[in-house]
């Protein structure tokens, strides 16, 4: 599924840091010469802001309204290492902030630039599936690749990619790694740190660091690859990846149940667990997420009136435990088509409530049994839970004209009092750096700052963004 690009650019409340001015011609000049790069039209003004239209950039309107070329930032998109490594020396030379881009589809801000002076890097040329073995399932792809492509590449030899989530058709494996995303295999395959095997990096001063091992096992000191997981563009750009594509189970049982209540959820869930001792997903929603994809996205409901409903997928027959278990109101899909049906159900909650509004998203994890206390009482025009419940991880979306900070900033000191996390899956971007001192000490923050100093001294790599500045911590 191709995502629709939704640009609402009415979130007025982002703070953003001091102004910077536009990029000089001269420079503009140098970097167009070392890559290949797009002509800033209108057309393009899609590259600076998000998914959400929430983080539009400083340049954004002036590039949306212009019928001209605009003049003051540049789009690269090189086709190779080489050309990455010369855009990000001479970056670094000339102290010009990168932010590097791939399917931009990341719900915190953190692939879309904050000013002007910010040259956009993407990373869609460099799309070459590079080899797959057929006897391990390891796949080395460039970043570019569409995680779709990679998907449907591995399984007619009878793979799947240990990650899969609602914006496979346009998120790339690169931004992928960048924000260690996880969607709804997390359950079944764990994190991407186990699952990618290696990466080719490049560095702010333009060295390629081979990562790109495509071994089970290395245990040669320190797990660079791990590093670049999850660090959102701050630390370099990953032009390749390597990853263990997993054998596709042989029979699978997809099933939705309907619950009354949330206690009702939780205690099905650890019953699950018990019995089948592996799940391959186990997603919840609430009745308001439901009423709204059904109703957006004009799909049919099997359970239209439950409160609560599960999706979980097995691989042993679910029979006798759906019978030992007491779940009234359940279906067992029957069909590809049915189980496809069931999946839009919960995959395109995302798309159906940015349709009702401007949606406010929180994505924590928490302890299970106290999931729902976190969407218990809030204001809102549309005040939904969902998620992946089986990882603990909770979507909070909230659709309200305005957010104040002390509601915001509620939810999250909730969520840290509760020993949970301000970001499961969707990373910290511009959207919760101030909160990041919530879920990080002040030792490992400074941990985090030194590594950061250390590989991009000249702070070129996606300023803005995962570290809190000092004036605007909580
Ligand atoms: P971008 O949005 O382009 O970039 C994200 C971040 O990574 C930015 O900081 C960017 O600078 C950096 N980056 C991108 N490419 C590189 C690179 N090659 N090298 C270095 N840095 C890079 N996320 C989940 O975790 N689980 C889900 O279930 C999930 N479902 C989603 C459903 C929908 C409908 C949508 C719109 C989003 C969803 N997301 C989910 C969020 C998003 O899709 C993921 O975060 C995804 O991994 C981002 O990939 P991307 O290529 O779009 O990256
Ligand atoms: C999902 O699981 C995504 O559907 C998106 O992580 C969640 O939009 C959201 O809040
Ligand atoms: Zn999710």
């Amino acid at each position: 599924m191709q995502l629709v690009y939704l640009v609402q650019h009415f979130y007025a409340s982002t703070v953003l840091p001091s102004i910077m001015p536009p990029l000089a011609a001269h420079h503009i000049k140098a970097l167009t010469k070392l890559s290949p790069h797009l002509p800033i039209t209108s057309s393009l003004a899609h590259h600076f802001t998000d998914w959400t239209g929430k983080y539009p950039s400083r340049s954004y309107e002036a590039i949306k309204t212009s019928t001209d070329q605009w003049h003051g930032t540049c789009i690269l998109r090189p086709a190779n290492v080489e050309q990455v490594s010369s855009i990000l020396k001479y970056a670094t030379t000339n102290k010009i902030p990168v932010v590097t881009q791939g399917g931009n589809t990341g719900l915190v801000g953190g692939g879309v630039p904050i000013q002007e002076d910010e040259v956009v890097l993407l990373t869609s040329a460099m799309n070459k599936i590079i080899e797959f073995d057929k006897d391990t399932g390891i796949i080395l792809a460039e970043a570019g690749c569409i995680l779709e492509t990679l998907q449907d590449h591995v399984r007619p030899h009878g793979y799947e990619m240990p990650i899969d989530l609602g914006a496979k058709g346009s998120c790339q494996i690169g931004g992928n790694v960048a924000t260690n995303a996880g969607g709804i295999k997390y359950i079944r395959h764990g994190s991407l740190h186990a699952n990618v095997l290696g990466l080719e990096v490049v560095t702010p001063d333009g060295k390629v660091l081979d990562l790109s091992r495509s071994l089970k096992k290395d245990n040669t000191g320190y797990s660079l690859k791990d590093l670049f997981i999850g660090s959102e563009g701050t630390l370099g750009v990953i032009t390749k990846v390597a990853i263990e594509s997993k054998p596709i189970s042989k029979e699978t049982f997809l099933m939705l149940v309907g619950f009354q209540t949330f206690p009702e959820v939780v205690a099905f869930f650890r019953q699950a667990k018990r019995y089948f001792g592996m799940l391959n997903a186990f997603e919840f929603w609430d009745q308001v997420a439901h009423e709204q994809v059904v109703h957006h996205l004009k799909l049919q409901s099997p359970l239209p009136t439950c409160p609560f409903q599960v999706l979980f997928e097995t691989e042993k027959d679910p029979l006798d435990f759906l019978e030992e278990s007491g779940a009234e109101q359940c279906v067992l899909a029957d069909s590809v088509s049915q189980q496809l049906n069931l999946w839009s159900l919960r995959e395109g909650i995302p798309e159906a409530l940015s349709k009702c509004g401007k949606v406010w998203k929180w994505d924590v994890s928490v302890p299970i049994d106290r999931m729902m206390s976190v969407v218990e009482n809030l204001e809102g025009d549309i005040v939904s839970g969902y998620g992946h419940l089986g990882d603990g991880n909770l979507h909070l979306n909230i659709v309200k004209s305005s957010m104040s900070k002390e509601m915001e900033r509620s939810i999250y000191a909730k969520v840290a009092s509760m020993g949970g996390s301000i970001s499961a899956e969707h990373g910290i971007g511009q959207a919760k750096s101030e909160y990041l001192p919530l879920s990080k000490d002040a030792n490992s923050l400074e941990v985090m700052r030194n590594i950061k100093a250390v590989l991009d001294p000249a702070g070129i790599m996606n300023p803005g963004k995962i570290f809190p500045s000092a004036s605007k911590e909580c």
